[in-house]
């Protein structure tokens, strides 16, 4: 595979006014008859001047036929190879007829048009359209598509595309056709077609300018009460954008399916998104509260594209951040908004510090607009996303809401109808608020984890209080010697009474009586001091407040401060912060720690407290009672024993569990709900105590917990309980209940995909049940499906990203799984074996008994024959 460069850029030579598409579907492929209307680009010189020849993406493709301006192109004049369509000596202006035949019955890839059961679905970006006929496959050629779809009447009643349907009719033998036409210009990458047998639900908005849309979600027939959800979070969407953003819907008509086989979550076609159903679909009885609050914040994703994607797209895909990163952002406000802003910051700083400081620390290391990359699919990061997503919010919170809102508007109405860069989003935001973002664009440029070393020392005598920050910046993969980048640091000082003492930074400020309780402090150099006046004795303080930057920060905390912390901080995300690190300091102390050490008293009077404090905000509770998993652990550790730190950490969870026992069991009752199903956040934040609860109880064979968890999977009216105990059974000591629920839960839920899945990765993700022998065993189960990356997730990924403990076998059979189940997949769906290999390649991470054998399992993936080059790219990275 070849390395495709950021500085190569040029733009294209020839554009594309309009596309007209035709799809002839039958079960044995489908033709594709394509018009477009070429002309020279005028912004390429060299094309001006030359005349180049045409060059057009195409894989896998039977070319029928190839006519320009109505006269069959000469074999000489065109050359096919398996990436490009060359056409020599075009014209200014023409137009093209490509016929071209595929076969999407046989499309495993799930790239471009494919077949998911019965019904017919697309998958085009990032590079997806060119399987379905030859085309600038690249998202700064933009055209109008229309499209019309012809298949049989009775096997795919509904045919849908992008934009409104603008005629409909029966055509002969059976068939029928439909014809959308979509008004607004649009790279290929947000093409999409659905034909199928499918149920339609309606509902619809009217937007602030008082039009009406049609509001449309197409399932299959089974799913037909699994669909509220998502209409209602869609509406809330499209309220909150008008709201927030001033964003308008623009098509008369919305839609969104659902698909079973999907290699991503979803996706935000014009018009037509389509979903992973796992991310779509739901119900009481099938999701859990996390899932509920997955599809409201992954339905906004999707929707806000339309602006933040759509009608101003990528240049090209080193800028996927620009849509993906400002997406993101937007949805963590959109579900900050709908529920708790502080408790949504403490899951996005989670997956942020779990899992992205972990890429950033790892071969893949990119930034967040990357220089270079081989396979574009490997780069639908976290990095692009969630890091991407937090420079965003750092802009936000160095402009203020007022001014950032002011900057999107400029980027909108500047670049409507474009396919810009990151930088043409950062100079609207500095044009519209007059500040100077060049050094803050770093952040797009430079790779890995900024760690910010603090300390600071109390002059008792002028009553000042000095802090000192030190910033760092890792060298990453191609990447050294890096420049100090531009740094919001929110600040809070409190005194020994956990009051909110005022940040003065000079005598002056002092005198104005004016200080402020929280700073932002502008980081900008590589080491600064600060000095706080007027402070009678030494504060604690509160450091990186909402975590106001993607961030490592280093200070010596002690316990008693930490506790401190966790009880007076006034900022919500600070005060779980500190329990956490309270919790991983005791945990580390416990690795490989002889028998006699006992769990810090602290720690379980502090657990106590939030336990059995029912004033407490309850949600914030749910949170700060979940230990640092053991992933975040081992990314915090260098030389990683995996094995050692689960033991250390269950070691804490065990001596937590008994000692609170009855605290538990008083928590437990306290939150039992006893009228009928509510999804708001104080019924969520109920459920979540009490299956915390329950889970520690089992932990421990605990026999009232055990009762308590047969009755609450008994009588479970909802999936988060019926989950909830499931789990809790899965991970207890309780072999016989173990069997019976996972057997009854398979026996209720079985005609259920999306259910089925959740039965599938409770097991996988499970020290207890997902041991090897069980994982090939699941392999084996009737349900389980090589051609549905949803079961392959949530057994293979579960196992490998989620059962670290089994995963990480000392004898590396986990690791030879892995790479053999990768090996297999390449071959049918090489994005996502790309995508699983993932935990290999953080193998420089472990001690070295175990970075060894992760690295022979690379090595193995690597001399497979006929390697993909998706998988090529991470596993050469990787091994580099
Ligand atoms: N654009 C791919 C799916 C998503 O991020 O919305
Ligand atoms: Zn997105």
């Amino acid at each position: 595979p070849q390395t495709i460069y950021l500085s190569d850029y040029k733009v294209p030579a020839y554009l594309v006014d309009t596309a007209d598409l035709r799809f002839e579907l039958f079960e044995d492929g489908a033709r594709v008859h394509s018009t477009l209307a070429f002309r020279r680009n005028p912004d390429c010189q060299e094309n001006q001047e030359t005349g180049a020849p045409l060059q057009l993406h195409g894989d896998s493709l039977k070319l029928e036929s190839l006519v320009l301006n109505g006269e069959a192109v000469a074999p000489s004049n065109y050359n096919v190879s398996d990436e490009l369509l060359t056409v020599n000596q075009v014209p200014q202006h023409f137009t093209l007829q490509v016929v071209t035949w595929i076969e999407p019955q046989n499309n495993t890839r799930l790239e471009g048009l494919y077949k998911s059961a019965a019904m017919f679905c697309t998958q085009c970006e990032a590079e997806g359209f060119r399987c379905i006929t030859y085309f600038p496959d690249r998202p700064d050629v933009m055209a109008r598509f229309s499209t019309r779809i012809e298949a049989d009447k009775t096997a795919y009643p509904v045919l849908l595309s992008n934009g409104n349907p603008v005629e409909q009719g029966d055509l002969s033998d059976g068939r029928h056709f439909v014809t959308w036409e979509d008004p607004f210009p649009k790279p290929a990458y947000l093409f999409a077609l659905v034909a199928g047998d499918l149920l339609e639900k309606q509902d619809s908005f009217t937007t602030m300018s008082g039009r009406k849309v049609d509001l449309r979600m197409y399932v299959e027939p089974r799913n037909s009460e699994k669909c509220e959800y998502a209409l209602d979070s869609l509406k809330r969407a499209m309220a909150w954008d008008e709201q927030t953003y001033g964003r308008e819907y623009d098509l008369d008509i919305f839609m969104i399916v659902a698909v079973d086989d999907f290699n991503m979550g979803a996706m935000e076609n014009k018009g037509l998104n389509i979903f992973n159903s796992s991310c779509v679909l739901a119900s009481q009885e099938t999701a859990t509260d996390m899932a509920f609050e997955r599809i409201e914040s992954i339905v906004a994703h999707e929707y806000f594209h339309n602006w933040s994607g759509n009608r101003v797209t990528c240049r090209d895909w080193f800028q996927l951040s620009l849509k993906e990163g400002f997406t993101v952002f937007r949805d963590t406000q959109f579900s900050g908004d709908m529920g708790s802003a502080t408790v949504k910051r403490i899951e996005s700083a989670t997956v942020l510090r779990t899992a992205q400081f972990a890429e950033d620390a790892g071969p893949m290391a990119h930034s967040v607009r990357p220089a270079s990359y081989m396979e574009i699919t490997n780069f639908y990061t976290l990095t692009i996303y969630v890091k991407g997503a937090e420079v965003v919010r750092m802009i936000h919170t160095l402009l203020g809401p007022d001014l950032f809102r002011k900057g999107s508007d400029l980027y909108f109405e500047r670049h409507d109808g474009q396919a810009v860069t990151t930088d043409d989003f950062v100079k609207a935001m500095e044009d519209a608020s007059g500040r100077d973002l060049g050094q803050f664009r770093l952040w797009y440029e430079q790779a890995g984890t900024p760690q910010l070393a603090i300390s600071d020392e109390y002059d008792e005598s002028a009553g000042v209080y000095h802090l000192h920050v030190k910033q760092t910046l890792p060298d990453t993969p191609g990447q050294t010697d890096k420049q100090p980048q531009h740094i919001p640091f929110a600040l809070g000082l409190l005194g020994s009474r956990g009051e909110a003492l005022a940040l003065a930074l000079s005598a002056d400020e002092l005198a104005s009586g004016d200080a402020p309780q929280e700073r932002v402090l502008e980081l900008t150099e590589a080491s600064h001091s600060f000095e706080f006046h007027g402070l009678s004795e030494r504060p604690v303080s509160s450091l990186l407040r909402h975590f106001s930057a993607p961030v490592r920060v280093s200070y010596s905390w002690t316990r008693e401060q930490l506790l401190f912390l966790m009880n007076h901080d006034s900022d919500g995300f600070n005060r779980w912060d500190a329990g956490q690190r309270l919790a991983i300091d005791v945990i580390q102390q416990m690795i490989g720690a002889p028998k006699d050490v006992t769990v810090d008293a602290r720690l379980v009077g502090a657990f106590r407290h939030l336990i059995s404090d029912a004033d407490l905000d309850q949600a914030l509770v749910a949170k700060m009672l979940v230990l640092p998993t053991v992933a975040y652990l081992a990314e915090l550790t260098d030389g990683a024993d995996v094995p050692a730190i689960h033991r250390a950490r269950r070691r804490v969870l065990k001596h937590l569990a008994i000692a609170l026992r009855d605290e538990l069991v008083a928590c437990y009752r306290r939150n039992i709900d006893s009228g009928p199903y509510q999804l708001g956040p104080e019924a969520v934040a109920r459920r979540s105590l009490r299956n915390t609860a329950l889970a520690w109880l089992l932990l421990i064979n605990d026999e009232e917990g055990r009762s308590l968890g047969l009755g609450q999977y008994r009588d479970a009216d909802n999936m988060t309980d019926r989950m909830g105990a499931l789990k809790a059974f899965v991970n207890s000591g309780y072999d016989d209940d173990r069997a019976a629920t996972l057997n009854d839960f398979y026996q209720t839920f079985q005609h259920d995909p999306q259910v089925v899945e959740q039965w599938f990765s409770v097991q996988a993700a499970s020290r207890r049940t997902g041991q090897l022998s069980h994982i090939h065993a699941l392999l084996e189960h009737p349900a389980f499906d090589w051609k549905n990356p949803n079961k392959i997730r949530a057994v293979i990924g579960a196992f490998a990203g989620q059962n670290l403990v089994n995963f990480h076998n000392p004898d590396g059979s986990g690791y030879q799984f892995l790479a053999d189940q990768v090996c297999k997949l390449d071959d049918s769906n090489p994005q996502i074996a790309a995508r699983l290999v993932s935990p290999l390649t953080r193998w420089r991470k472990f001690a070295p008994e175990y970075s060894q054998q992760m690295q022979a399992a690379l090595m193995q993936i690597r001399d497979k024959e006929n390697l993909s080059g998706d998988l090529y790219e991470v596993v050469y990275k990787s091994l580099a």
